[in-house]
């Protein structure tokens, strides 16, 4: 089955929030760090203790400046790399309303994408797999593991009633 729910690796807790507002998509583009040079949602660790909503609030705020308002998740992405033992579970959420202007931060540049210009070559390459569900309102959960120079070595992706 896909999701090793009860695999013994050490997992790691992230957020990814999009903001989707149809046609147009907020991406920022990731300038340090873990995925820097690719446009990503926002997101990042969920802090001890922290509820994973809270962290993906949070973390829009730091690196889009908005306050995000209603959210809803609508993906669990589980991602191994070949040759290391951390699992990083990623909760995705969307929203569609948010107060304030999106700007720089020293993490992301924000853009809004239409649609059918969403630039999955300039993305992590899993994205291209289960962002068409993201945008035609279905839940999903997944797993991917990547090898050398992010290539996917296995992928499994389903769509669920509930995350
Ligand atoms: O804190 P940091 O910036 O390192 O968090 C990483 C962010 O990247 C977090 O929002 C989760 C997200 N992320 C992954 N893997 C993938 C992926 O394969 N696709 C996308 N779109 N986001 C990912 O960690």
């Amino acid at each position: 089955m896909f999701v090793k729910k009860y695999s013994k690796k050490m997992r790691k807790l992230l957020t990814l929030c999009i903001i989707f507002k149809p046609p147009k998509v907020l991406l920022g583009m990731k300038k340090r760090g873990f995925g820097a040079g690719r446009w990503n949602g926002f997101g990042g660790k969920v802090s001890e203790g922290e509820a994973v909503e809270d962290a993906a609030r949070r973390e829009v705020k730091e690196e889009a400046g908005i306050d995000v308002g209603n959210m809803e998740k609508v993906g669990l992405i589980e991602f191994e790399f070949q040759d290391n033992p951390e699992v990083q579970e990623v909760h995705i959420f969307k929203s569609n309303t948010f107060s304030g202007e999106p700007h720089e931060t020293e993490e992301m540049k924000p853009q809004w994408f239409e649609i059918d210009e969403i630039p999955f070559d300039d993305m992590w390459p899993d994205d291209k797999y289960w962002m068409p569900l993201f945008l035609n309102s279905k839940k999903f959960k997944g797993r991917f593991l990547f090898g050398e120079s992010d290539g996917i070595l296995e992928q499994d992706l389903v769509e669920v009633a509930e995350v």
